[in-house]
């Protein structure tokens, strides 16, 4: 039976230069990369062909996030909401180019003004939704949605609200489990209780259910046990992405013996 792969996310590097970011690549003690298409790391056709060189010397495999920062799917401001999905779609290209496995991307977000207009909002999240996702099959790119944390105005931020999205538009859109955004919410069992069939990839770190710390695995009270329990149950063989920001290589060391 095949296991989990452990795999990390180069958040935790997103403060450094990009070539910095790239010197971590060729002694990380995993080959499954999740890249993040933002800020000082974001994409170029130069930055890919970098990537993709490392990848074959060192034998890489790589996920790509979507740009996060200020895009807002949801918007109800048009031209934030065209500059949003313009972003996303951009990012499709890249995955593309880059030759990663998934693209994973955020869901949108309510607003100030959310509460006068109740519903457009959630109607534009899944308008947005389906047009990324044409997008990404005109490319061939595999594309998952993560869920968000309810408390930081996320829409599709319970297993409800996906419940609700798959019966409103039957998508075969994968989810991307983020345990920490879970958390915060005490939905981490919910979420593998009703939904464990639609998840594609997961990103690991954890807290102490206040706040989106991105701490260590193990430095927070996120039930790592479980979790293990669990993916042997649903023989999850896909991706768990360390994305702590703090303790990266012990990160990936603890979780590859918890997942063993
Ligand atoms: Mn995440």
């Amino acid at each position: 039976m095949s296991k989990p792969k452990v795999g990390v996310s180069m958040l935790y590097s997103l403060g450094e230069p990009f070539n910095r970011m790239v010197k971590h690549l060729k002694n990380i003690d995993t080959s499954y990369i999740e890249i993040v298409d933002d800020g000082a790391h974001e994409l170029t056709p130069k930055r890919i062909k970098t990537l993709k060189e490392t990848a074959k010397s060192y034998n890489l495999t790589y996920s790509l996030h979507a740009p996060f920062a200020d895009v807002n799917i949801a918007s109800p401001i048009k031209s934030l909401l065209n500059a949003s999905i313009k972003r996303v779609k951009q990012s499709i290209e890249h995955a593309n180019d880059l030759g990663a496995n998934l693209l994973v991307f955020h869901p949108g977000a309510l607003t100030g003004i959310s509460q006068f207009y109740p519903g457009a909002q959630w109607k534009q999240n899944i308008a947005s939704i389906q047009e990324i996702y044409a997008t990404a099959e005109d490319h061939g790119v595999n594309v998952a949605i993560e869920n968000l944390p309810g408390k930081y105005w996320f829409l599709m931020n319970s297993p409800e609200q996906f419940s609700k999205f798959y019966r409103e538009t039957n998508l075969p859109l994968g989810i991307v489990m983020d345990l920490g955004h879970a958390h915060l919410e005490g939905l981490i069992k919910p979420f593998f209780n009703q939904l464990a069939d639609k998840i594609v990839h997961i990103h690991a770190s954890d807290n102490d259910g206040t706040d989106d710390q991105h701490n260590g695995v193990g430095d927070g009270n996120i039930d790592y046990t479980w979790l293990s329990e669990t993916l042997k149950k649903i023989r999850y063989d896909k991706s768990v992405i360390v994305e702590s920001t703090k303790k990266v290589s012990e990160s990936i060391a603890k979780l590859r013996q918890l997942l063993d």
